[in-house]
């Protein structure tokens, strides 16, 4: 059996970048590096990417707005060069399984990877993994191009939903599908999570050729917070389940060994959860000597300046700091449990041991008046960061405030999932601030991210800061330069 995993072309059918570094998806991978230790023929393609191809990357999100028009022409155009090395991959590989990874707002590229695949050759089985699929596995199957969803964790469902389309038969019983059968969409029972991780194949050998930005790893799985506007515990429960230091390093060494590539993004939605497991994993790293540069998503509250030197020690050079709203009254509404003041405070800390800071925030939250988005603005003006990304709210399945959207009726059966996502223009979604002036206000801070990009030169500060670094690893600092000029 011949599978092939796929990455949409979200950002490639927006024809720009829509998010500042561009990575090939871990849980493709994940399931790949699975399916290939089972014997099955496996290979990864990021049609998300092409080395050839020079996307421009926008700082200025209102740019990244102006242009999503060109994303909803692209769904419904069938000639499009994109669509057509979509079409040449699939009749040259020969697939007998495809797998795409989709989330809410890439379902509409989703669907045209499916469409594609069926026109090439309707016996191909096309699979749906991750968040959306997860949540709407209806709706993933509404699409009659789609034969089968894994919901959840995808390794080991996904493995043994091959093996059974090998066998020529339906995913009866096969524990976290969902398929269609005489007309019918049935939902087999979830699968269990995997107890430990350790067992996990690495997946480095699946990022060959398909990479393209920095190597994406992971340390656990899951996050005990449940923050209204994310995701985390519908894919992972609220459970942590942690690797090893030892086996995360074991994996990070095999990647430098097979693709000479040192720089490393971890995907964990909270990587400083345990401090405990953060000090063991930055004292595996200085005591094997393993030079790598590396960046992390952080809660603001959880950072002391011990941990910070030690991280700084073993390759940290950016922290991405979830601040989310400025104003305290919608922090906790969304349940985010942060203080500002630490917020602040910690901001700066990041920056005084060398480490890049990045703040992510996310406007437009249901809650959300006008006074609070002035009081975001106020924090995206004066906080002490290297850069600011913003996120446009995205009421997504399986969170707490699509729930609360839905019995309020601003989001109805009609939603449609293709207009929206962090850098959509249509997003508004705050329950007490009419739409204007929720532009209004959401340009305000837009402006306020700009000139704090323009002062932060956050490029510049990572070459600065770790200039040591990129002058021993020459080829690192030449794939850097490849990045930044939009390849
Ligand atoms: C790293 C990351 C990114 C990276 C990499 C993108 C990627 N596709 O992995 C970047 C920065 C590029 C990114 C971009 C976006 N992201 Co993002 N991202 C994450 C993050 C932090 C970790 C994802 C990850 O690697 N997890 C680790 C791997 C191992 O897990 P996994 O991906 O879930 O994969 C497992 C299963 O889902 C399943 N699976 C996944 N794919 C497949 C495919 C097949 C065939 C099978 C069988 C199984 C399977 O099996 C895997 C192994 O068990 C999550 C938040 C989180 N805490 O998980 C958000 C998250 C996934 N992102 C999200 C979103 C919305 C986006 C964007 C659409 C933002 C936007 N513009 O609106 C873009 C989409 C870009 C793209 N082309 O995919 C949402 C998705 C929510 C939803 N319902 O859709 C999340 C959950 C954050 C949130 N708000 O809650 N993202
Ligand atoms: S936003 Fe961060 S802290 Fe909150 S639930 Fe998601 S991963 Fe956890």
């Amino acid at each position: 059996m011949k599978v092939l995993l796929i990455n949409p072309p979200y950002s490639r059918l927006r024809r720009t970048k829509e998010c500042t570094e561009m990575v090939t998806p871990l849980g493709l991978s994940c399931v790949g590096a699975y399916l290939a230790g089972r014997g099955f023929d496996v290979a990864v393609y990021d049609a998300n990417y092409n080395s050839l191809e020079r996307l421009p990357r926008f700082n200025d999100l209102s740019k990244l707005l102006a242009k999503f028009e060109l994303y909803s022409e692209n769904l419904k155009t069938r000639d499009n060069p994109v669509r057509d090395e979509i079409r040449d991959r699939i009749e040259r590989e020969k697939p007998d399984v495809v797998g795409v990874t989709v989330s809410s707002p890439i379902r509409g590229a989703a669907f045209v990877v499916a469409e594609v695949c069926k026109e090439v050759d309707a016996r191909i089985k096309v699979v749906f993994g991750g968040y959306h699929p997860t949540s709407c596995p209806e709706d993933a199957l509404s699409n009659v191009c789609v034969d089968a969803v894994v919901r959840g964790e995808g390794e080991a469902t996904f493995a043994e939903l091959v093996a059974r389309f090998s066998d020529g038969g339906l995913p009866v019983g096969v524990q976290g599908v969902s398929y269609r059968e005489n007309g019918a969409t049935v939902h087999n029972m979830d699968r269990p999570l995997i107890e430990n991780l350790d067992e996990l194949p690495f997946s480095a050998g699946f990022l060959r050729g398909a990479v393209t930005g920095k190597v994406p790893v992971q340390y656990a799985r899951g996050c005990p917070y449940n923050c209204k506007f994310c995701a985390d515990r519908l894919m992972w429960h609220g459970r942590v389940r942690y690797r090893s230091a030892e086996r995360l390093v074991d994996e990070m060494e095999a990647i430098v060994k097979e693709t000479g590539i040192r720089e490393f993004t971890f995907v964990d939605g909270t990587f400083n959860l345990s401090r405990e497991k953060v000090v063991e994993f930055c004292e595996v790293v200085i005591r094997r000597k393993l030079r790598v540069l590396w960046d992390a998503l952080v809660r603001a509250d959880r950072l002391d300046d011990e941990m910070l030197s030690l991280c700084r020690k073993a390759g940290c050079a950016q922290m991405n700091v979830g601040v989310e709203s400025g104003s305290p009254r919608v922090l906790e509404d969304i349940g985010k449990k942060t203080d500002l003041a630490a917020v602040a405070e910690n901001v700066g800390k990041i920056r005084r041991h060398g480490i890049a800071a990045v703040s992510f925030f996310c406007v437009g939250m249901p809650p959300e008046k006008p006074e609070d988005l002035r009081a975001t603005e106020y924090l995206v003006d004066t906080l002490p960061h290297d850069f600011v990304i913003i996120n446009l709210f995205t009421p997504f399945p399986g969170t707490v405030y699509f729930e609360e959207l839905k019995s309020l009726g601003l989001v109805t059966s009609e939603h449609d999932f293709d207009m929206y996502g962090y850098k959509a223009p249509d997003n508004h979604f705050t329950i007490d601030t009419p739409r204007e002036e929720y532009f209004s206000c959401r340009d305000e801070i837009l402006r306020a991210a700009n000139k704090a990009n323009r002062k932060g030169k956050l490029a510049a500060k990572l070459l600065f800061y770790n200039l040591g670094f990129y002058l021993r690893h020459p080829r690192q600092l030449l794939r850097r330069a490849f990045r930044l000029m939009g390849f």
